[in-house]
């Protein structure tokens, strides 16, 4: 290729030249039909469970997924020219495996087709709507997981009669369409780290649709299914490094390739009214109690990653792999996850813990991964409840010591306050912005004031942590040392405390 030629993009046509180490959809992509509806098709849903649909498909053809995006353009934009096709790298020790995904093969914007989005919803051969919209998506009370009402979201799709905005807007939207029609409602899969994410995606769906539709509630109590998963995989955001390589392995553009880590966990409830890709061939985990699962994860994983994210965020580290090979940063982490979070656990007897968290602390070192402290600590307000604070209502309840686990909360209240220790401005992403940056000024920089600020926020903290003298201590000496000496030197102090 010359200088002046311009390299081909990937797309159905452009497949033939993929070089022969590259993996590739083995189905007629011709073929496929929508079965699943996907809201919030961003990159860890492109990492994740659709990899797990394109293993299904040569034999169950009609599962294929429309992904919507329910306000930015620019996944579609991308993905269209390539006929949905994008590249999955795994950025595994033995070097990078490209594997192209051909499972999305239709795309929708909302807000500029919400008709087409509407008559998918209602089509009977839609059987799953699945979601990725994160934490802040469901807009509920995070303490409560109840809909937050005043939601400007939700105050407009419970008022008009025009399309929806929300995500739970266009699942109720779906399934009261499907009640008037006599179709059968479609399950609802959500595949976002929340505590019981498919009960309290169910909670919220109700709320809204006792506001909406209240002679309809109870046919929709008896006939929703909300299966809860447990959703793991390392997906950080895609640089312009990552597309190089993928450009390069690939000899194809690809505008929209995804990065991820080699482990891959998908735990789902077995609990599907109209069927479902025979998912249990390809790696899937078909249960009937996904919670004790979801809660390891939640609280090993995400709990861990939080602390690192803040911790390390405050310590200069810019990557979640450098703060690993801070040996002060990871044995915090290690001894966090053994002491604190270890014996909250109840699992079944084939699940080792210690092995599990081994396999967390090396996931967590795989410097091929590019994963910013800065993108983990974003929406700490959405986060916090079920990574760091039901774990500490546990501890608190058995009568045992949290400090590591307090640490994390003073860190995320440290971070939020807006400047770094250099004195330098920290760009804080939470939908909870406005009102963290106001408790952050009217602190002043006194903990004890900022700390009782931020626990009066009754959505993330509930009505109990606040009023608990020893939780309130806790994070108040951590905070007030994070102030005083730094990050690196209150990791130090909070060292070998058993
Ligand atoms: C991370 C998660 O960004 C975050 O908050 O903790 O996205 C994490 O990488 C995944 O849950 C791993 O499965």
């Amino acid at each position: 290729m010359t200088g002046r030629d311009v390299m081909a993009r990937l797309s159905n046509a452009a497949s033939q030249y993929l070089p022969p180490e590259v993996a590739r959809p083995d189905y007629s992509r011709a073929a496929l039909t929508t079965g699943i509806v996907h809201l919030g098709v961003g990159a860890f849903h492109r990492a994740h469970m659709a990899t797990y649909i394109d293993s299904c498909l040569a034999a169950q053809p009609d599962w294929g997924i429309c992904g919507v995006s329910l306000r930015s353009p620019s996944t579609r934009d991308a993905l269209q020219p390539q006929d949905g096709l994008y590249t999955l790298a795994v950025q595994a020790s033995e070097g990078p495996r490209q594997r192209v995904i051909g499972a999305i093969h239709d795309l929708i914007v909302a807000p500029e087709e919400p008709a087409r989005l509407a008559s998918l919803l209602e089509a009977p051969t839609t059987k799953i709507v699945s979601l990725t919209v994160t934490e802040k998506g469901y807009c509920h009370d995070p303490a409560s997981g109840r809909l937050n009402l005043s939601h400007p979201e939700i105050e407009h799709d419970l008022a008009s009669d025009a399309f929806p905005h929300s995500a739970v807007g266009w699942l109720a939207y779906g399934v009261l369409a499907r009640h008037a029609a006599g179709v059968a409602p479609f399950v609802i899969l959500s595949c976002d780290n929340l505590p019981s994410n498919g009960k309290t995606l169910r909670t919220v769906l109700l709320d809204f649709i006792a506001h909406k539709a209240p002679d309809v509630l109870d046919w929709a109590r008896e006939t929703i299914a909300c299966p809860s998963t447990m959703v793991d995989r390392i997906v950080p955001a895609t640089t312009e490094a990552d597309r190089q390589l993928v450009r390069d392995a690939l000899g194809l553009e690809d505008h929209w390739p995804v990065i991820s880590e080699p482990f891959s966990q998908f735990v789902v409830e077995d609990k599907f009214t109209l069927g479902r890709p025979n998912w249990e061939r390809h790696g899937v985990t078909m249960t009937h109690d996904v919670e004790p699962f979801e809660r390891m994860k939640l609280r090993m994983l995400n709990g861990s990653h939080s602390t690192l994210a803040y911790m390390g965020y405050l310590s200069g580290h810019q990557t979640v792999a450098d703060t690993m090979e801070d040996p002060a940063l990871k044995r915090l982490i290690a001894d966090m996850m053994t002491q604190e979070i270890m014996p909250t656990l109840r699992m079944p007897p084939d699940i080792d813990l210690h092995a599990y968290r081994d396999a967390l602390l090396a996931r967590f070192s795989n410097t091929a991964l590019k994963h910013r402290t800065w993108q983990i600590a974003m929406d700490g307000s959405q986060k916090l409840p079920q990574r760091l604070l039901d774990t500490v209502r546990e501890r608190i309840a058995s009568g045992l010591g949290f400090d590591r686990l307090a640490l994390g909360v003073a860190a995320w209240m440290r971070y939020t306050t807006g400047t770094d220790e250099d004195g330098d401005p920290i760009d804080v992403r939470d939908p909870m912005s406005d009102r963290l940056a106001a408790i952050a000024a009217s602190g002043g920089g006194n903990s004890d004031d900022l700390v009782t600020g931020f626990l009066g926020l009754d959505v993330v903290f509930g009505t109990d942590l606040p009023s608990n003298n020893a939780f309130r201590r806790s994070v108040s000496g951590h905070l007030q040392s994070l102030f005083a000496h730094g990050a690196r030197a209150t990791i130090a102090g909070a060292a070998g405390k058993g």
